[in-house]
This record gives structure tokens, C-alpha cells and sequence, in this order.
């Protein structure tokens, strides 16, 4: 009897995985291959950023998330978390290469610190204007340092905007370099900003931008420097008195994604996401450029003093950052920094 019921319990689980090696082999052959390509089960991406729901950043996040739902028809499902709710930018960062997260769009300057390079987006100064900065991000020489980051485990697909930095501060109009003395500045956390804030004058912290609000309400810094547009959604005019114009540094975000993640896209999918993150990232740009010209106005409409920066004012803080720039350009690799301030000159011509 043993015997006969061992036999019997033999047959029926060669039957039962002969029945799952079938759904395998369906997947791996591509018979049967649903619009999601894998076992039909809905991926889901945990999008974060540090910015709130009213900025460009989550509009163009939203537009990536409808894309991306509609052309795989919901096999991949995107969360969007804004505000800091999953972390800052470098913490965020990190999450992906651990596979704990799947998108992320940081400013360059964090990314520095996983991958040096970036940091030549970081240059004082370095951009004219925003459409020369299109040409060289999502030109040659932006491609090619997206591709650095599969070395740390992140996937770059496109570049977004964050846009031109602008000072502001609770002490005193800023007018010209001398003004900058002794002011406690927040940076991002990247060296290159810490080092070219001393050369101005100023005492630079470096800081996550999940923390910035309260320490310029509690008065551990001074000021700190963004586009218009985060300085207007993110309410500092509550907590600061004076804008300048100094347009310092034009600073691009990367729109990134966990490499273990990607890796797991069908290549339909991938080229479904990269695409998303391209369009996604030009209807951001738009929406940003419309939105630093309008918040200017209204940051004054909102009690913040501006200060219009001359053009001589603006020439002694190239001039003063300049020893800072070329000590750099062994840090961040002469190669990468010539070939960007070659495509710079190209995309005037
Ligand atoms: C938001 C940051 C922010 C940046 C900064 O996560 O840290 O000041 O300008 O936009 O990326």
C-alpha cells in the first residue's frame, strides 16, 4: 500500500511541476508575452523627490507616470512621493543602488559625490543661458556622463531642470562681493559650492535640502541660493528678506533610476521608460523656465527686498571663484571639463 501511494504521490508531483515549468518556459520563449513581457504581475516604481507638489519637478514626475501606466497599459504602476517624504536626494540616491527605491531626480551637486564627474555642471558661472545648457546636457558630452553612473549601480535617463541659483538672505542686500562677508550660507553638499561660497566671502554649510527650511527659520544659517521658482513654491520668503540675482551656477537635475530595477525591464520597457523620462523632462523644463519668470515678481509682491546684481559686481565673483574653478579641474578630470567647455563654445556658434 506504502509503496502504491508513493508511486501515486510520485506521479502527481512530476504532473505539478510539469505544470509550472511550462509557465516558465512561456515567459522566458516570449510566448504568450503580455504587454508587461514577464509574468503579467504589475511592477511598481517608487518615484521620490525633495521638492513639493506645486514645483515643475512634480509636475514633469506626473507626466512620467502617466506615460509610462498608459504605454505599458498599467504594467508598471508608478508611486510618486514629493517633499523629502522618502528622504533627500543623496539618502534617496543611495536607496536606489540598494534597490529600495526605483527613481529619484537629484540635483548634479549630491551626485558629485557618487560620481566626481558631475560636478563640472557645478562650475560657477559655466552656463550662459538655459538653451546652450540643453545643447551640451542632452547633447554628447551629457550622454556620456549619464553612462558613468551604471558603475554605481543608477541608471541617468535624462536631464530635468532645476535652473539658475539665486541668493537669498535674511541679513542684508546683496549687491556686490563684499556684501557675501562673513553671510552663513546653506550649499548643497558638494565641495566645489562649499569652496566657491569661501572664495566669495562667505561661511558656506553644506546641508540636505530636507532640512534647509527650519534652519533658516531657527536662524543656523543665513541664507542660501536657488531658482526663483523653488524659492517662491517652497515658502522661504517666510523665513528670508533679500533675493539678488547672481545667477551663480545653472544647476540641471538627472532623472535616475535603480540599475537592479531597470536590468528587470523587458527591453520594450526600458525603452518605454527612457523615452517617458525625456518627454516627461522637456514638458519640466518648460513648466520651470515659465516658472522662474513669474515667481520673481511675486517673491517681491511677498515682502522679499531683490537686488539687481551689475554686470561689474557679477565680473569680480567670476573673478574671485576663478583659482577655486581651476583647482578643480583635476578633481573632476580635465578631459570631461574641456570637452564641456568645448560644447559650450560649439552651441554658440
Ligand atoms: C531638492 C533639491 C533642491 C536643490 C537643493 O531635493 O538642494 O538646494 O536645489 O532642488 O534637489
Amino acid at each position: 500500500m506504502k509503496k502504491l501511494f508513493g508511486l501515486l504521490s510520485m506521479v502527481l508531483l512530476i504532473t505539478v511541476l510539469a505544470a509550472c515549468g511550462n509557465s516558465g518556459a512561456e515567459s522566458s520563449s516570449g510566448e504568450g508575452e503580455s504587454a508587461s513581457g514577464d509574468s503579467g504581475e504589475a511592477k511598481t516604481i517608487k518615484a521620490g523627490i525633495g521638492l513639493n507638489s506645486d514645483h515643475p519637478q512634480y509636475k514633469g514626475l506626473l507626466k512620467f507616470k502617466e506615460i509610462v501606466e498608459e504605454k505599458t497599459d498599467g504594467a508598471i504602476k508608478v508611486d510618486t512621493y514629493h517633499s523629502g517624504q522618502l528622504g533627500d536626494d543623496r539618502s534617496m540616491t543611495e536607496a536606489l543602488q540598494l534597490g529600495t527605491q526605483e527613481v529619484v531626480i537629484p540635483s548634479t551637486a549630491p551626485l558629485a559625490n557618487f560620481v566626481p564627474e558631475f560636478s563640472v555642471f557645478d562650475i560657477p558661472f559655466l552656463f550662459p543661458n538655459e538653451q546652450v545648457a540643453d545643447e551640451v546636457l542632452d547633447g554628447e558630452v551629457g550622454q556620456e556622463l549619464l553612462g558613468k553612473l551604471e558603475e554605481q549601480n543608477l541608471v541617468g535617463l535624462s536631464y530635468w531642470e532645476n535652473g539658475f541659483r539665486d541668493l537669498t538672505n535674511s541679513e542684508r542686500a546683496v549687491a556686490s562681493i563684499d556684501d557675501f562677508d562673513g553671510l552663513k550660507i546653506r550649499t548643497m553638499e558638494n565641495d566645489l559650492h562649499l569652496d566657491a561660497f569661501k572664495a566669495l566671502g562667505a561661511n558656506p554649510t553644506p546641508m540636505a535640502f530636507t532640512e534647509l527650511f527650519t534652519a533658516m527659520q531657527q536662524g543656523t544659517v543665513d541664507g542660501q541660493e536657488n531658482p526663483y521658482a523653488t524659492i517662491y513654491l517652497q515658502k522661504f520668503y517666510e523665513v528670508q528678506d533679500h533675493v539678488s540675482n547672481t545667477h551663480h551656477i545653472y544647476s540641471p537635475f538627472v532623472f535616475l533610476m535603480s540599475k537592479s530595477f531597470y536590468d528587470g525591464l523587458t527591453e520594450d520597457q526600458q525603452k518605454i521608460v527612457k523615452d517617458a523620462a525625456v518627454e516627461a523632462g522637456k514638458h519640466e523644463r518648460k513648466l520651470n523656465r515659465e516658472a522662474n519668470e513669474k515667481y520673481l515678481k511675486q517673491l517681491q509682491e511677498e515682502g522679499m527686498e531683490y537686488t539687481e546684481i551689475s554686470d561689474e559686481a557679477r565680473q569680480e565673483m567670476v573673478d574671485a571663484v576663478a583659482p577655486v574653478i581651476e583647482d578643480y579641474k583635476s578633481k573632476i578630470g580635465e578631459e570631461t571639463v574641456d570637452k564641456v567647455y568645448q560644447a559650450i563654445e560649439d552651441a554658440q556658434k
